[in-house]
């Protein structure tokens, strides 16, 4: 059979009907528990010498559907659904760092993942390392933060909120060299632009939240990867620290998935017509979007995304407080974080999404107080553009 082309496979992939009911959507297994044919079996199961669901904590057939649709989608064989995206990236760090251990990345993350790698994982005697945004490329930078117990390197790319663009192959082979894992967090590209597994890194982490929810109605993340990595996080952490996506947020995120191509080819064209229109503004000091040839990260951008995604951001001249008036002012666009909606959403990473900083630490990573960033919906963008004038005059 010829392989099915992505789109096919994120409208098809995995799905298969029951062989009775023949329908069209997969059910959704609301079950917290399942039935043993007989007391062998249940031994059988947790002894593992037989197979068969268990309990919904451990696995259910719903949330493995999204599992596997991960898996294909990323071009690699496992893959666990995650109560959030911060449950993902929690369930990677703590599986694969323990007390003493330590891990470096780019300064620039989301700022959740930025406090748990920065403070909460302190409690568990576990360091994070961070790279200024201008030394992401730096090699010798890197490696001069590694040592004998550098557990993982992790990146975003396209990283929240700069939009700078991290060269993942080139991470990939440093992380080789060292024989440790290099994890992406693939949320801003989605698998539909861009495939890190494929460039060489181990794990990808995903705020499924954003654009494979695409509805702005459920909270999800998921760790895909290698069979045996991810075999580690289910049975070390998902089992235990118990942060698993319910059957019914499952069903959500596979309902979501099968539009992810058509939202996502929108979301780029609106984005680059907005990005444009903006680095052209008189009243607009600075934009950030990989797709226009002024980003530093374009033509990595181009070697590593089938396209440049749905985020900007842009600076407004007159500062934050020119800034806070635009927000202020939208009407169309919705001031409210998070991302990957159908509506176009804004928001000021320096109060909001990444407060989580130290104004120091926010400027080591190129996250100005003016900073304001945008998550392009796919409404007609004309209307988006008009609704940005009116506010930015
Ligand atoms: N990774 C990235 C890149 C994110 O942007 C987020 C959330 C997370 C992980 C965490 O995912 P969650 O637990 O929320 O599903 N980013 C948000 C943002 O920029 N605004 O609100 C949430």
């Amino acid at each position: 059979m010829p392989k099915n082309s992505r789109k096919t496979d994120i409208v098809h992939g995995i799905h298969t009907c029951h062989i009775t009911t023949m329908d069209l959507v997969p059910p959704i297994h609301l079950t917290s528990t399942f039935r043993f044919r007989d007391a062998d079996h249940g031994a059988g199961i947790f002894g593992g010498t037989d197979t068969g669901y268990v309990y919904t904590r451990i696995g259910n057939p719903t949330v493995d559907l999204l599992a596997e649709k991960m898996a294909l989608l990323e071009e690699t064989q496992g893959a666990v659904p995650a109560a959030s995206g911060m449950a993902a990236v929690a369930s990677v760090a703590l599986t694969l760092a323990g007390a003493g251990d330590n891990m470096v990345c780019c300064s620039t993350l989301y700022g959740g993942t930025f406090a748990l790698f920065n403070q909460d994982l302190k409690k568990f005697n576990i360091e994070g390392r961070f790279l200024p945004p201008f030394q992401c490329c730096d090699d010798g930078q890197i490696r001069k933060l590694m040592d004998a117990r550098t557990r993982f390197l992790f990146i975003e790319t396209p990283a929240n909120p700069t939009l700078d663009i991290i060269d993942i192959e080139r991470w990939a082979a440093i992380a080789a060299s060292a024989g440790i894992p290099l994890v992406v967090d693939n949320t801003f590209a989605s698998p539909y632009l861009q495939r890190p597994i494929a460039l060489g890194a181990d794990i990808v982490v995903h705020s499924a939240t954003k654009y494979l929810g695409g509805h702005g109605d459920i909270i999800g993340g998921v760790v895909v990867g290698k069979g045996e990595i991810i075999e580690r996080i289910k049975s070390e952490y998902f089992s235990h620290f118990g942060a698993v996506m319910s059957p019914f947020n499952a069903w959500l995120f596979l309902r979501g998935i099968k539009t992810l191509a058509v939202r996502m080819e929108r979301h780029c064209q609106n984005a680059q017509k907005v990005a444009e229109w903006l680095e052209q503004h008189p009243k607009i000091s600075r934009v950030f979007y990989p797709g226009l040839p002024s980003h530093p990260g374009h033509k990595t951008a181009q070697k590593q995304m089938d396209g440049f995604g749905g985020m900007i951001a842009f600076e407004v001249k007159g500062g934050i407080e020119a800034g806070k008036a635009v927000m202020n002012r939208v009407k169309l666009c919705i001031l409210a974080v998070s991302l990957g909606d159908c509506e176009t959403l804004i928001q000021h990473p320096a109060s909001m999404t990444h407060a989580t900083y130290t104004s120091a630490e926010r400027n080591a990573a190129g996250i100005t107080d003016g900073l304001i960033r945008l998550s392009v919906g796919i409404e007609d963008v004309d209307d988006i553009i008009e609704d940005l004038d009116q506010a930015i005059r």
